[in-house]
């Protein structure tokens, strides 16, 4: 019975051996220039970080180890969590899977302060809040912060990183799910179901009827798309320069959480499915192309972004909106909601390219990409399954990007990327130096 941690111990002396050959071949050369647009523009093109959990590249999205995430379409989150980790995709019943889960049901529960922590929150705190703050609280159980403590060889860091890992997403799904059980009055909380998979425990603890089968379908789903993006996104970005101070994953991922409750990341899911349904309801009913026109000229001339459409890095539809898609044709094509994030998706590209221009006219930049991202489609099919909370999609987002975060920092702990320091410049210094 091989475990996650028995093949990492094989691979990352490759790892380090890779490591060490690229800095002795390419270490002096030039990797990226920096403009000064580039510095004002939120750092973005610029090549500054190593990520090989996953790579976006803009005409094909995410692809994860060397897979494009429409090829690897069917993973559970358990193959998906081990494919970025080592780069392997096991199979279900692969002894590597199977001790994942095992150590998943060992370590599930949650500690009772968590739940009294939560529980002394403010009522109408944002779900978010409340994730990162139960992540933030179980801080004291980290066996990173005990070994390092006591005294760690650097060689050794990812271990207990590992150790972390795991013991934060076993907890994650029954955290997210005493959320939304207390946030919204649903009752008593639902324990983990020992031998149930991890996506399908989430949807179990939810809550919420089931009787296909299909939501726990789509959790599995949902779980998988937005497991990562490869190592410059805010939430990425931000775990990884905490964890570069070899702040334990507790204080990593929580803050890596608090930058993807931002509307202009993580935060658009719940934004999305608000646009969408305020459309219908202005509407009275679902929308025509005309009116769905009409109303995202009217968000953006009020100075909005339309949530779910646009992107950093990509210049296509996300794949994971096709994939999203592609799940609502075949299981609830007769919804309206659905279809009227479909109908969305014919009409506001071109409406982003007629603003597009017409910013360019007005001296402003142009909007780099017309079409939708994650977040665009993904809530309506919460929504058909009773999951009607929006403010808490992102909750679910975070479960999954939780995996991403993770994996990347058990790599860099492996391969020792050293802590986090750009060189920042004033204004002024820019006027006198930058010729
Ligand atoms: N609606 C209106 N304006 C937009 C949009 C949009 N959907 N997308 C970009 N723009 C604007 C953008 O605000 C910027 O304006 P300004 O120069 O006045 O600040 C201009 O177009 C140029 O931005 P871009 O270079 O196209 O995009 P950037 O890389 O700066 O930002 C996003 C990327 C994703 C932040 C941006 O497209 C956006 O705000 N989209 C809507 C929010 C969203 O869907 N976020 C989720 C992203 C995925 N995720 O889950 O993290
Ligand atoms: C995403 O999942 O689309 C992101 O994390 C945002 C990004 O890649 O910039």
């Amino acid at each position: 019975m091989a475990t996650l941690q028995e093949k990492l111990q094989e691979l990352i002396p490759q790892w380090r051996a890779e490591r060490s050959k690229i800095l002795k071949e390419y270490g002096s050369k030039e990797l990226s220039k920096a403009t000064v647009a580039m510095a004002f523009g939120g750092m973005r093109g610029i090549k500054g970080m190593i990520c090989d959990t996953s790579v976006v590249e803009p005409d094909k999205g995410l692809i994860i180890r060397g897979n494009p995430l429409l090829d690897v379409m069917d993973l559970w989150p358990e193959q998906t969590f081990c494919l970025l980790l080592t780069g392997t995709i096991f199979d279900l019943d692969d002894s590597v899977i199977k001790n994942f889960q095992t150590e998943m049901d060992r370590r599930s529960q949650l500690p009772q302060y968590v739940y009294d922590v939560l529980e002394s929150m403010p009522h109408d705190s944002h779900p978010m809040c409340m994730l990162d703050t139960g992540i933030l609280v179980m801080e004291k159980e980290s066996t990173f912060r005990q070994a390092y403590t006591k005294g760690m060889q650097k060689a050794d860091y990812w271990i207990p990183t590992l150790d972390d890992a795991m013991d934060i997403l076993a907890k994650l799904p029954s955290l997210a799910a005493a959320v939304y059980r207390l946030r919204y009055n649903k009752g008593d909380y639902i324990n983990w179901t020992p031998g149930l998979d991890w996506g399908a425990n989430y949807a179990n603890m939810l809550g919420l009827a089931d009787s296909t089968g299909n939501f726990a379908k789509l959790m599995r789903l949902y779980l998988h798309f937005h497991c990562d993006h490869e190592g410059g996104n805010v939430s990425a970005n931000t775990c990884h320069t905490v964890g570069s101070a070899l702040s334990d994953p507790y204080y990593a991922v929580s803050a890596g959480l608090n930058g993807l409750a931002g509307p202009l990341h993580g935060l658009a899911n719940q934004e999305c499915l608000g646009w969408v349904l305020e459309t219908i309801e202005k509407f009275g009913g679902a929308p025509t192309e005309e009116q769905i026109e009409k109303m995202a000229f009217e968000t953006l001339r009020s100075g909005k972004v339309i949530p779910g459409y646009g992107h950093a890095v990509l210049r296509v539809t996300d794949p994971r909106f096709t994939g999203f898609n592609k799940f609502g044709k075949q299981y609830l094509a007769d919804d309206p909601v659905f279809q009227t994030v479909d109908r969305v998706f014919n009409v506001v590209p071109k409406v982003l390219e007629k603003f597009s221009k017409e910013r360019v006219a007005a001296g402003k930049n142009p909007i780099a990409n017309f079409w939708p991202n994650v977040d665009a489609g993904s809530g309506a099919l919460l929504y058909h399954y009773g999951l009607e909370e929006f403010e808490y999609y992102t909750v679910l987002f975070s479960v999954s990007r939780a995996m991403g975060m993770l994996s990347q920092l058990v790599w860099n702990r492996a391969v020792g990327t050293a802590i986090t320091r750009p060189k920042s410049v004033s204004m002024e210094w820019i006027t006198r130096n930058v010729k």
